[in-house]
C-alpha cells in the first residue's frame, strides 16, 4: 500500500478521499487554491500545499504545479477526485511518466473512452448494447448523413465525438434540418474539443437514465456493484440520485451488470467506473462510459457496503479485489440529495458565507460534505457543497428518513436548494419511482413560474 497520497481535488470529495486514506493508514497531501485556503480538509489533511490562484485553470488544472507537489512532499500517487482532472488522459500520462501512479484507468483507456466514438465500438464489440446509430464517424459526405439518418429513423441525435455529458449535441426532427445540424455540430466541436468528429444516434425520447458502477483491478478480476438511477437532473445536473433503480427487473439489469463486468475484460479496464444507459422502454442502450469515481457514488457503498474510494486506491496500489461477484449482495435502498449553495429556483449560484449549519443526523443517514459553520462557499467553483444520503431496508424508509433528514438540515447565511428536494420527497410521481430525464424540468414548469 502507497504510505502517502496526493489529493488533486477540492470540497467535499477531497474529504471523501482523505477519510478512505485514514481508514487505510496512508497518509494525505491536500493542494489547494488561495479561495480553499480555510477549507476544513486543507486544515484536516497531514500535509497541505498551495498550488494558485483561485481560478481552475491556475490551480486545480495546473498540472506541473501538481505533480511537482507530489515531488516536493514525496507522495506514491495521486487521486484526481471528480471533474478538473480525473478524465484527462495527459494527466494520467504525465502523472505516470513522473514516476507516480494515477489512481485511475490507464491513460489508453481515459482515451478510448473519452473519444464517444471509439467507446462505443468498443461496446459494440463487448456485446453491450448501444443506441441504434451511425457505424462510427459521420463521413464528410451528406448523402451518407441522409441515408443514415433516413435507415435510424427520425428524430435523430448529432453528437460530437468529444463532446459527452450533454456537451456537443443537437437533435433533429427532419431531413430538411439534418445537414445543417450536423454543419453546425462539427463547427462547435472542433472549437471547443479540438476533434470535429461527430456521430449519429436515434433519439430516445423519454429514457430514464440508469448508470451500472463497476471496479476491475489489474488481475484481470472486474465486478459489478449493482446500478443507480440518475434521472432527476437539470441541465445535465444530476440533483438526486438513487440505488436500486426502482421499478427494473432484476434479471434485466443483470444481464447489463454482466456485459459491463466482460466489457472491462476485453478492454483491460482498471479501476472504478461507470457505464451509462438510457432506459426506454424495458430495454438499456449504453451511451458513454465515465472513468472516474462519480459524485453519486456513495449511494452504492450504502447498499452494497463496498467503500468505492478504498477500493479505487487499492487497486491502484496493485492489489486484488478483495471479494467476488457473488459476494457482492445490493441491500435495502438510498437516496442521495446533492444540497447546492443556489437559489432553489432559479438556480443562480449563491456563494458566500455559511452562518449556520446544522447537518441531519439519525439512522441510516450520511452526510458528505466539507461545510461548517463560517464556511465561506467560493465563487469560483461548482455550488455543490455537500450531499445527504440516506439508506433503508426499502425504498419507502430511505425516503421517509431523507424528509426526517432535510427537515432537520439548517443552512444559513447563503441559499440552498434543500427546499426544492423538501417539496420532490414528497411529490407522488417521485414517490411512485420511475420518472425519466425531462421529469424535473416539467415538474419545475407546472409548479413554479
Ligand atoms: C441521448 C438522449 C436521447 N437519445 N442520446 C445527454 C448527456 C449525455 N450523456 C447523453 N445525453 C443524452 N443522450 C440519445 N440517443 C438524451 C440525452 C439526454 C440526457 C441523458 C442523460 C441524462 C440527462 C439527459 C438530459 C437531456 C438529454
Amino acid at each position: 500500500m502507497f504510505k502517502k497520497v496526493l489529493i488533486a481535488n477540492r470540497g467535499e470529495i477531497a474529504l471523501r478521499i482523505q477519510r478512505a486514506c485514514r481508514e487505510m493508514g496512508v497518509k494525505s497531501v491536500v493542494v489547494y487554491s488561495e479561495a480553499d485556503r480555510d477549507a476544513k480538509y486543507v486544515k484536516l489533511a497531514d500535509e497541505a500545499v498551495c498550488i494558485g490562484p483561485a481560478a481552475s485553470s491556475l490551480s486545480y488544472l495546473n498540472m506541473p504545479a501538481i505533480i511537482s507537489t507530489a515531488e516536493v512532499t514525496d507522495a506514491e500517487a495521486i487521486h484526481p477526485g471528480y471533474g478538473f482532472l480525473s478524465e484527462n488522459a495527459d494527466f494520467a500520462e504525465r502523472v505516470e511518466k513522473s514516476g507516480f501512479t494515477f489512481i485511475g484507468p490507464t491513460p489508453e483507456s481515459i482515451r478510448l473512452m473519452g473519444d464517444k466514438v471509439s467507446a462505443k465500438q468498443a461496446m459494440i464489440k463487448s456485446g453491450v448494447p448501444c443506441v441504434p446509430g451511425s457505424e462510427g464517424a459521420l463521413p464528410e459526405d451528406p448523402k451518407e448523413s441522409i441515408r443514415q439518418a433516413r435507415a435510424i429513423g427520425y428524430p435523430v441525435i448529432i453528437k460530437a465525438a468529444g463532446g459527452g455529458g450533454g456537451r456537443g449535441m443537437r437533435v433533429v426532427h427532419t431531413e430538411a434540418a439534418l445537414l445543417h445540424a450536423v454543419q453546425t455540430t462539427r463547427a462547435e466541436a472542433g472549437a471547443a474539443f479540438g476533434n470535429a468528429e461527430v456521430y449519429m444516434e436515434k433519439f430516445l425520447q423519454h429514457p430514464r437514465h440508469i448508470e451500472i458502477q463497476v471496479l476491475a483491478d489489474q488481475h484481470r478480476n472486474a465486478v459489478w456493484l449493482g446500478e443507480r438511477d440518475c434521472s432527476m437532473q437539470r441541465r445535465h445536473q444530476k440533483i438526486i440520485e438513487e440505488a436500486p433503480a426502482p421499478g427494473i427487473a432484476r434479471r434485466v439489469i443483470e444481464r447489463i451488470g454482466e456485459r459491463c463486468v466482460a466489457a472491462c475484460k476485453k478492454i483491460g479496464y482498471r479501476g472504478a467506473g461507470t457505464f451509462e444507459f438510457l432506459y426506454e422502454n424495458g430495454e438499456f442502450f449504453f451511451i458513454e462510459m465515465n472513468t472516474r469515481v462519480q459524485v453519486e457514488h456513495p449511494v452504492t457503498e450504502m447498499v452494497t457496503g463496498i467503500d468505492i474510494v478504498q477500493m479505487q486506491i487499492r487497486i491502484a496500489a496493485g492489489e486484488k479485489l478483495p471479494f467476488t461477484q457473488r459476494a457482492v449482495q445490493i441491500r435495502g435502498h438510498a437516496i442521495e440529495c446533492r444540497v447546492n449553495a443556489e437559489d432553489p429556483y432559479k438556480f443562480t449560484p449563491s456563494p458566500g458565507r455559511i452562518t449556520v449549519w446544522h447537518p441531519p443526523g439519525g439512522p441510516g443517514v450520511r452526510v458528505d460534505s466539507h461545510a461548517y459553520q463560517n464556511y465561506v462557499v467560493p465563487s469560483n467553483y461548482d455550488s455543490m457543497v455537500g450531499k445527504i444520503i440516506t439508506h433503508g431496508d426499502t425504498r419507502d424508509q430511505a425516503l421517509a428518513r431523507m424528509r426526517i433528514a432535510l427537515s432537520e438540515t439548517v443552512v444559513e447565511g447563503i441559499l440552498t436548494n434543500i427546499p426544492l428536494h423538501r417539496e420532490l420527497m414528497v411529490d407522488a410521481k417521485f414517490i411512485e419511482g420511475g420518472t425519466n430525464i425531462h421529469y424535473l424540468e416539467g415538474w419545475m414548469s407546472s409548479h413554479r413560474r
